[in-house]
């Protein structure tokens, strides 16, 4: 049985104030012809279709329109919904989707649907996980509400109640977050933490085909893994390659994994140098995080910029004044009330030493008085 396991579509993503979906499009143009030149028999789609909960008609066009090419391949799909989707959004029509080899395991969170299928090595169980958080198990398991304190009791008592035949191959498909693995700034991950897992949890599965982290890799065994992914959702992820995860399952106990690369439509770029020196560049249509590192930029910076860089997204300056490594402590406040010379200490703090000028001092003077003015008068 041979899977395509991708993940993390986020279908309707916005970059920096800049819409992927032409970059979307394209990708899954390339998921689809990988699925076809592979002969895959199945695509696994774990968790994050879209973006938003509420996906945008644009992007629910897109979506339907990749699954009804899936459908008129004859690859099945299998679908779980993650922490961005909505369930039963994602779950729409799947009863007439289901006729079409498209299975959708959307609703009813803490439950595993199980598929079986069969190949020429003999059966096999495809089980679908939606994403799921303490309180869903809670309340689909009472009788053990007081047991579930954290993500990765949640998930221990879903696959406990839902044992596997070990004497046959079993595949999971789904969307939690496992300690140890990398993170990257485009996902969404519970605050403090907690939401982690540990890989033990998997120990009944033969392939486990994860999505929320959005760096492809594995975690614990080779078997257990992150397909990432297809294109690079932030800055973060300018170094990391984007793939589809192509597994076979064999006979029980063995498994081949390849990772065929996505090109995308755009590359990413993040370019630091002074407005003169990019503007250098041979023009690009990559996504562009410029770092200008002028001490005085123009204020048609990104204007100049974007004659070279048309799709730039993000502009950053980071000269003298804009050190990430200073702190200003406040353990021992000032004694002295002469405000003028306050600020000009600030001032020299902020610019490498150099005093405020004649005129700066004037301005600065003047604020001052019209503040003591202002305090007086109340
Ligand atoms: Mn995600």
């Amino acid at each position: 049985m041979r899977f395509l396991h991708i993940a993390d579509l986020h279908i309707g993503k916005v970059l920096h104030r800049h819409s992927l979906l032409p970059d979307q499009k394209y990708i899954l143009q390339q998921i689809l012809q990988i699925a076809k030149e592979q002969k895959a028999d199945a695509v696994l789609i774990a968790g994050d279709v879209y973006q938003r909960n509420s996906p945008s008609p644009e992007a629910m066009t897109l979506f339907s329109n990749f699954l009804t090419e899936l459908a008129s391949l004859s690859c099945p799909c299998y679908i779980i919904s993650g922490n961005h989707d909505s369930p039963e959004r994602i779950a729409y029509l799947s009863p007439l989707a289901e006729q079409s080899g498209i299975h959708i395991a959307g609703i009813n969170a803490g439950t595993v649907y199980t598929y079986p299928v069969k190949d020429i090595y003999g059966e096999l169980n495809i089980h679908l996980l939606s994403y799921c958080t303490p309180a869903h198990v809670r309340q689909k398991y009472p009788e053990y509400a007081d047991q579930i304190r954290s993500y990765e009791d949640a998930v221990r008592i879903v696959l406990r109640e839902h044992p596997v035949d070990n004497s046959v191959r079993n595949v999971l498909v789904c969307h939690q977050f496992l300690t140890g693995a990398q993170t990257c700034d485009s996902e969404e991950l519970a605050i403090g933490g907690l939401d982690n897992i540990s890989a033990s949890l998997f120990h009944d599965y033969d392939y486990v085909a994860l999505g929320h982290l959005h760096g492809r890799q594995f975690v614990s065994r080779e078997t257990i893994r992150y397909a990432g992914s297809p294109l690079k959702y932030s800055f973060s992820e300018l170094t990391q390659k984007k793939t589809v995860t192509l597994v076979d399952c064999c006979e029980k106990g063995h498994i081949e994994i390849n990772e065929i690369p996505l090109l995308p439509m755009h590359g990413m770029q993040e370019l630091t140098g002074t407005l003169s020196g990019l503007l250098q560049h041979d023009k690009t249509e990559d996504y562009i995080h410029a770092l200008l590192t002028d001490e005085e930029p123009p204020a048609d910076a990104v204007r100049q910029l974007r004659t070279v860089f048309p799709n730039l997204l993000q502009t950053t300056v980071r000269n003298s004044k804009i050190r990430e490594d200073r702190t200003v402590t406040t353990d021992t406040l000032p004694e002295q009330t002469d405000f003028l010379k306050l600020f000009s200490e600030f001032y020299a703090f902020q610019n490498n030493g150099a005093e405020p000028n004649g005129r700066q001092k004037q301005i600065i003077s003047a604020l001052l008085e019209q503040i003591d003015r202002e305090v007086i008068s109340e």
